[in-house]
């Protein structure tokens, strides 16, 4: 997930894949999962690789009814020790949410939990942090009402909020772009106008990937300077090694098969 800082990154909640997860949603990267062991394979591997970089990771249940389940981080919006429950975008994830729910408000004993109501429809994908400023994709998951319940809860912190409209042929912002550190975005050439994160505070920029290494541009920024990135994306990978970070590779193509990327699959909390 991406609405948290570096400094915040301690625990996170995964969710094991579903034996339905041959049904999953796929129309952006993937064309459907074939092959669920060695996607659960891929999964152990990312949760390893998460715990080797010294986060504590807590692995819920699969729930066999709800074939993108192990997408959470589209379920909840987790700023600042606050818990925003989206409704999600898409009707066949909205009973995803309850146990992901429970999970955060036991874990997270006095955090202050919103839950976005009425037509208001927002996924977790469609929000990134730099620091303290905020991008919201607006989607074809993601609606104004959400992204005005998302700004009120905000401003309460004191963060800034700036929209950015998803291209049709992308899925949510974070599956085109990421922040693999606090003063980086990283995304694809193509996909949004040069201008669409606006002014950045000094020493913060975004680093333009050509658009065959979109899928390698979301990567998760981790403690000690190492970034999770997916396999397969040399540009990707040469730029985050000369800015001093150690990558650790990861084959997720059974996940991109469902169009999930590397943020998607945990919500640090
Ligand atoms: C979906 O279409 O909802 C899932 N198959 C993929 C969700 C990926 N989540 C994300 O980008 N945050």
């Amino acid at each position: 997930m991406a609405t948290v800082r570096l400094d915040q990154k301690a625990r996170a909640l995964i969710r094991a894949i579903p034996d339905s997860y041959h049904s999953a949603l796929a129309k952006f990267f993937g064309t459907g999962p074939k092959d669920i062991e060695t996607a659960r394979k891929q999964h152990n591997a990312y949760k390893s690789a998460l715990e080797s970089a010294g986060i504590e990771v807590f692995m819920l249940e699969a729930d066999h009814n709800h074939p993108d389940c192990l997408f959470v981080e589209d379920q909840a919006v987790i700023i600042d020790g606050h818990v925003l429950l989206p409704v999600p975008g898409h009707p066949s994830r909205v009973n995803e949410q309850p146990p992901i729910a429970d999970f955060l408000v036991r874990e997270m004993g006095g955090a202050q939990i919103c839950r976005m109501s009425g037509d208001a429809r927002m996924d977790g994908g469609d929000i990134l942090r730099l620091g303290d400023i905020f991008f919201v994709g607006r989607s074809t998951r993601t609606n104004d009402l959400g992204i005005e319940e998302l700004r009120d809860l905000l401003s309460h912190l004191g963060h800034e909020l700036r929209v950015i409209d998803i291209p049709e042929q992308a899925l949510h912002l974070t599956s085109i772009a990421s922040t693999p550190t606090d003063e980086i975005i990283l995304a694809p050439e193509g996909y949004l106008p040069k201008d669409a994160f606006g002014d950045l505070p000094n020493g913060c920029k975004v680093i333009w990937m050509p658009p065959e290494e979109t899928y390698g541009c979301n990567t998760i920024g981790l403690p000690g300077q190492k970034v999770l990135v997916a396999e397969g994306y040399p540009e990707v990978e040469k730029t985050l090694t000369n800015l001093g970070l150690e990558t650790i590779k990861l084959d997720f193509s059974e996940i991109r098969a469902a169009d999930g990327s590397l943020t998607c699959c945990s919500l640090f909390y």
